[in-house]
């Protein structure tokens, strides 16, 4: 099975067509990913709760209420987690007794309870119930909170209070958890955790893994077909880690293994039976809501899976259009800004004008703890993606995605279209090729083309298609014109071959100042 999508719909009957549009499309973005296995083979459990200690049992809700236990006997604390919060914002408990945890968790999002003084955290998946229990010893106020990330900045933090809570709170709460993939990484969804939550803050990266980009995204072929039909797509959510830049990994969150995820395409008034895998060896749910669905959420509200979980849901593509589609698991933002997103293009029942060559673009901001351009496994930064500064602003998902030998490649004569998206989170696009002129740019994947555009504005979370036709041979450089972030990475390169027209351009006296840098 192809991690992508599987648009079976689209091979139908016209086999011809197919390999018509792979040939044309042959040295466009067409090679997809190397299958990757589903996971490890094992079944993950979902999230058993973790055994209950002999003389457990939760007493009946006054959670915040310090429960005095008789010598040896544990202390009971009761939280209940919701989507997206605790039900208390301060726990009592006495020194020097162990306290036993229950966390019922009444969401569909896995969470945690985690303390780091001491390290103790137990998980609960979504409708689970985790139990475990730590000994507090010394007085005093301690931070507790779910370090899913995100979960502890959306709210879900509070106060431990031991004793009389008058002595000073330890050292500094280190950095969040959720700022360190590597930890993530190995964590098994739903299990309980008894190692200790991060000790130390980790200023630094840890060094970059043996790892190469990620995959170039799938582009769709076009529809090809007069008559509505069901057509099945499926996606599995990644994460990966893969370079950003030269020696500066991450670990992304994807749909299908890119960035951008796997381009959907279908025709106005096909039923798309939409089905979203969470691979068992993520971390965190993910969901999908795409914005070419009208219906809750564009899908997000029936399928938030924990991973290893399905969820399917069926819509109809009422409207043509070029639309992006995102994870919308909280915090949203976070895995807007770990890489998910991807475009579904909706085509009008007659298909869109015949072109020679098509290519899919995402640009996306990313945020990562530590210096600009310091080198290794960055982790995700939510101050810096809060405010809005990103480290690198990026087409494909990482510097160099389009040019070198992945440059877009045309001939002299050709027409040529760029389905353009902007995952975001937060940067919208003003996007130019430097060079030409959009002959046609369809702002905002609008159904009337607007003609001769020299830059067309892309919002966060929309997306574009431009057409143009080529007459001179050389490099064009796709670019957001917020020429700032060319220095963060959103750089493109079109390589046309192919007879100059020096009607159309001729140097007549070529200055020697130096190469414009772009
Ligand atoms: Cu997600």
């Amino acid at each position: 099975m192809r991690p992508g999508v599987i648009v079976a719909g689209l091979i139908g009957s016209v086999l011809i067509g197919v390999t018509f549009w792979l040939a044309l499309f042959g040295l466009v973005q067409l090679n997809r990913p190397a299958p990757m296995p589903m996971g490890p083979g094992v079944a993950v459990a979902p999230a058993p709760a973790p055994p209950a200690p002999a003389q457990a049992q939760a007493p009946p809700a006054p959670a915040q209420a310090q429960a005095p236990a008789a010598p040896g006997q544990a202390q009971q604390i009761k939280l209940v987690a919701t989507d997206i919060k605790f039900d208390q914002k301060e726990i009592k408990v006495a020194a020097g007794q162990p306290v036993e945890v229950t966390l019922e968790n009444k969401g569909v999002l896995e969470h945690d309870f985690t303390i780091q003084n001491p390290a103790f955290q137990i998980k609960a998946a979504g409708g689970q119930t985790a139990r475990g229990t730590f000994t507090p010893t010394k007085e005093g106020t301690y931070d507790f909170f779910c370090s899913i990330p995100g979960h502890r900045e959306a709210g879900m933090a509070g106060k431990l209070i031991v004793g009389s809570g008058g002595a000073a709170q330890p050292a500094p709460a280190p950095a969040p958890m959720p700022a360190m993939p590597g930890m993530q990484h190995d964590q098994m969804p739903g299990m309980q955790q008894s190692q200790p939550p991060a000790a130390a803050p980790a200023p630094t990266a840890a060094p970059a893994p043996n790892v190469g980009r990620l995959p170039a995204p799938q582009i769709a072929p076009p529809v090809d077909r007069t008559t509505p039909a069901v057509v099945p797509v499926e996606i599995e959510t990644k994460e990966v880690t893969a370079l950003m830049d030269d020696g500066v990994a991450y670990r992304f969150w994807t749909f299908g293994g890119t960035v951008p995820g796997p381009m959907i395409r279908v025709r106005q008034g096909d039923t798309v039976d939409l089905k979203i895998k969470n691979s068992p060896d993520d971390t965190v749910t993910h969901s999908i809501d795409l914005h070419a669905v009208t219906g809750p959420g564009g899908g997000a509200k029936v399928t938030q899976v924990a991973p290893g979980e399905t969820a399917e849901f069926r819509f109809e593509a009422l409207n043509p259009g070029v639309y992006i589609y995102h994870c919308a698991t909280p915090m949203v933002a976070h895995h807007i800004a770990n890489g998910m997103y991807g475009m579904i293009v909706v085509e009008p029942p007659e298909g869109l004008a015949k072109v020679d060559r098509e290519y899919y673009v995402m640009q996306g901001d990313f945020y990562l703890q530590g210096a600009q351009g310091e080198k290794g496994l960055r982790s995700f930064s939510v101050e810096k993606m809060l405010d809005e500064r990103p480290d690198y602003v990026l087409f494909n998902g990482s510097v160099g995605s389009l040019s070198g030998d992945n440059a877009l490649k045309a001939k002299v004569g050709e027409t040529v279209r760029i389905f353009f998206g902007v995952g975001g989170p937060n940067v919208t696009s003003s996007f130019h090729v430097i060079g030409e002129i959009l002959d046609r740019v369809y702002p905002e994947g609008a159904s009337e083309p607007q003609t001769n555009v020299q830059t067309t504005l892309v919002p966060a979370g929309g997306a574009t298609m431009v057409e143009f036709k080529l007459q001179i041979p050389g490099s064009y450089m796709l670019v957001d014109h917020s020429l700032g972030r060319l220095q963060k990475g959103a750089a493109g390169v079109l390589q046309v071959e192919g007879e100059a027209d020096p009607d159309v351009f001729q140097p007549l006296q070529v200055g020697h100042g130096g190469d414009p840098g772009h």
